[in-house]
């Protein structure tokens, strides 16, 4: 302590990376951030939305006391006013509707409290419908992966030769050890994959867009927006018929070996071209390449969980990574340890999830499936929702269908920091404390070992914020429900989920990191085989097949429907995918001075040649239009893309935030059998000038 400043070292929970941070605080007011140099997976990152801290503490739009419909508005009442509502309403709906028409709504699980709170207040209700984010972010993924090879698995850059960069952006949204994710501002302190780079190894990058590392890669292929499946078939199709596939670990460590070989004999590199508007050349060449530069691994990213068909471009991803022998080695594709958590408590008999039969492999339940619910009237009806850290009305496929099915409910509860969008159509608004002001905690998985790290507040609480566990007590506590508790507050919380390592919050402390398990080990399938029923790599996989879906990874024409419309083509010839900028998150923080004035207002990038096409001038309004409606932004000429496709910003439509939603174009019809994927990434459109 020196003038009387306070440093509290914690971690920033605005992103998953949940970089280690030190809050400079004096006469308990934060003074400002800095990054902590010691913390084992941002070692001394940090991003600009990390910096703008005492914005969001002290912001004059952050939610300071509960809120309750007031006609078209809200007024202001005390916990216990708005507490009472909620609670009188949930056990009033599950008596007169059944507790399946009772859900929970969370979005990205950035922290732990994200993915956490009002779970065990739902399950305890007896529902078991969780809404949200997943079949949109990760869960595609971890799914197919799941039924491949057992689990996600992480690159290994340290020790490799080659980056085959797939649909993912480290630059501006980073996966742990990936460094902060945004690096627009103050660039990165490590910076993995230009290091590794440097060491010598190859990087392609498959992005329908010239991001910033595929201008720096060996080879960029702009792929035809939603068509990586017939890329992932047709370089299985050369790796098996050049024979550059690892002989040993496919005979030794693989089922459905025989019957791939068969199913890829259709998808040339010549029969891929089309589709792809990559060359039959370029195909082979990076089918090659990744096949014969040992080692080699991919980095895929979330662009895939959000093309309805996500799960079987994963499966194809996941056996290229098996087949070249590129799975748990050195370089390769691995599997991080990491740290184990108490489940929640399960009450005695919860009613099954609403899509235990349609969507049998996916744990949650499709958002656009708890909308046709209600606009469809299929029974059970959903009838409450608890948003919890989610901003549904915006971040899902064809939002105003979304908004008219949150209208139809009899309670909807938003628990956040800011009136959202969600937010404003909510019977009940409550005021959560931010990531810098609450107790919490974060789980990281690494080489070096999974390790726990603890959230502390920075200040104490203002206003009449509180932290959502006790929130989410206090209310169990009215419903009587509070014996299914293993809490009542933060701390108990992180105590009960941390159980298992042995780890208390007193633990951390004092320690600030701790270990859970040792580092990595390589080959672990040569003990344990790998977490499929076969223990085996499952190229062809039963388990898909007794679940109704295709037991090989499978070709799928995204605009077959699209297709059946003859004028459809020349309305909208060309294809708009969304972009994520790196400043914010999501639907946040466009309210914060000093990331908004870096990027105020949503954009489109559009090519020169697709400009003069469509008389497009640099700076301008224009419309931008799907068949489910338009949307005004403004004009950006810029060669990042193939001309055919442009690109919209996705995140605003926040109150106040003075930009258009991009979802209010996206389609919700075509989903992925497997997860109810929508195509939140790709619309066709047309662009005019306003
Ligand atoms: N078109 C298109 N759609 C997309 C995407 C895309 O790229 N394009 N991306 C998709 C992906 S990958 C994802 S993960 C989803 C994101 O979906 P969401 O996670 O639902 O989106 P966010 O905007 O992050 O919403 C989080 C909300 O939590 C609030 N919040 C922040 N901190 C706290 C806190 O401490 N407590 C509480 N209670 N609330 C807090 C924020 O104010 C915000 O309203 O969007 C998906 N939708
Ligand atoms: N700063 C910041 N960091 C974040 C987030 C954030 O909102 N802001 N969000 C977090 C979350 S929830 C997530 S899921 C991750 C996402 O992180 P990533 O997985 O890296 O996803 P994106 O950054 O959206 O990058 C996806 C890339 O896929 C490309 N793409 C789009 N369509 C296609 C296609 O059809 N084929 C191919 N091959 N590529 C395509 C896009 O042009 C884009 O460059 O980031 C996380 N980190
Ligand atoms: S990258 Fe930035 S926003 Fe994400 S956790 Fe790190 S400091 Fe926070
Ligand atoms: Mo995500």
């Amino acid at each position: 302590m020196s003038d009387g400043i306070q440093t509290i070292p914690t971690i920033c929970g605005l992103c998953h990376a949940n970089c280690g941070i030190l809050a400079r605080v004096k006469d308990g007011v934060l003074q400002g951030i800095k990054a902590d140099k010691s913390h084992p997976a941002s070692l001394g990152d940090i991003c600009p939305k990390a910096m703008s801290a005492v914005e969001i503490i002290y912001s004059k739009e952050r939610l300071n006391t509960p809120l309750l419909k007031n006609g078209s508005g809200f007024r202001q009442v005390s916990w216990d006013e708005a507490l009472d509502y909620i609670a009188g309403k949930l056990l009033g709906i599950k008596n007169k509707y059944g507790a399946e028409s009772i859900y929970r709504c969370f979005g990205a699980p950035v922290d732990e409290a994200a993915r956490d709170g009002f779970m065990q207040l739902v399950v305890s209700l007896g529902s078991n419908n969780s809404i949200g984010a997943s079949h949109l972010c990760h869960w595609p993924r971890e799914i197919a992966f799941r039924h491949v090879f057992g689990g996600m698995s992480q690159p290994d850059y340290q020790h490799t030769k080659f980056i085959l960069l797939w649909g993912a952006n480290p630059d501006e949204s980073s996966r742990y050890g990936e460094g902060s994710s945004c690096n627009a501002v103050y660039g990165k302190n490590f910076d993995i994959i230009r290091e590794a780079k440097k060491r010598g190894a190859k990087l392609f990058v498959i992005d329908p867009r010239q991001t910033t590392l595929a201008i720096e890669a060996d080879k960029w292929f702009p792929i035809t927006p939603g068509s990586d499946d017939a890329l992932a078939l047709a370089m299985l199709h050369v790796i098996i018929t050049e024979e550059i596939y690892d002989v040993d670990f496919v005979s030794k460590w693989t089922v459905g070996f025989a019957e791939l070989v068969k199913h890829v004999e259709q998808y040339t590199p010549e029969w891929a071209e089309n589709l792809t508007g990559l060359t039959a050349d370029d195909i082979r060449l990076v089918a090659r390449a990744y096949a014969t530069t040992k080692p080699a691994l991919i980095r895929e990213g979330n662009f895939i969980d959000q093309y309805p068909n996500a799960v079987q471009t994963t499966r194809a991803i996941g056996i290229l990574m098996a087949i070249t022998g590129n799975l748990d080695v050195p370089g390769g594709n691995v599997f991080f340890p990491s740290p184990a958590m108490s489940p929640f408590i399960k009450t005695p008999a919860p009613t099954p999830r609403i899509t235990a039969h349609s969507y049998p492999l996916f744990p949650t339940v499709p958002f656009p499936e708890f909308v046709d619910s209600i606009m469809d009237n299929r029974h059970p009806i959903p009838k409450a929702v608890i948003v919890h850290h989610g901003n549904p009305a915006l971040i899902d496929a064809n939002s105003n269908r979304v908004k008219e099915a949150l209208k139809k409910l009899e309670l909807l509860v938003v628990c956040d920091i800011f009136l959202t969008a969600t937010a404003e159509l909510a019977d009940v608004v409550l005021p959560d404390l931010s990531t810098f002001e609450r107790w919490g905690f974060r789980r990281y998985a690494s080489a070096e070992g999974g390790f726990v790290a603890l959230r502390q507040p920075m200040v104490e609480p203002l206003a009449n914020r509180r932290s959502v566990m006790e929130i989410e007590y206090a209310l169990a506590e009215k419903m009587g429900l509070a014996h299914l508790y293993p809490w009542t507050n933060d701390e108990e919380w992180i105590n009960h989920r941390l159980k298992p390592n042995d780890i208390t919050v007193e633990d951390l402390k004092n320690k600030k990191i701790i270990y859970t398990n040792g580092p990595m080990e390589y080959q672990k399938y040569l003990n344990n085989g790998f977490k499929t029923p076969s223990g085996k790599v499952e190229i062809y996989s039963e388990k898909m097949k007794e679940a109704g879906y295709a037991p090989l990874p499978t070709r799928t024409d995204l605009d077959a429907a699209f297709d059946q419309e003859p004028s459809a083509k020349e309305k909208y010839p060309l294809v708009c995918i969304t972009r994520r900028p790196g400043i914010f998150v999501h639907t946040r923080l466009r309210n914060i001075p000093s990331l908004n004035k870096r990027e105020p207002e949503p954009r489109l990038r559009i090519t020169r040649q697709d400009a003069d096409l469509y008389h497009i001038e640099d700076g301008k309004m224009v419309q931008l239009s799907s068949p489910l409606g338009s949307i005004q932004v403004k004009a950006l000429l810029a060669e990042e893309t193939r001309p055919g496709i442009v690109i919209c910003d996705f995140g605003w439509g926040n109150p106040g935030d003075n930009g258009a939603n991009v979802n209010l174009l996206t389609d919700d019809s075509v989903r992925d059998p497997v997860v109810g994927t929508t195509s939140n990434r790709r619309f066709h459109c047309q662009v005019a000038m306003v």
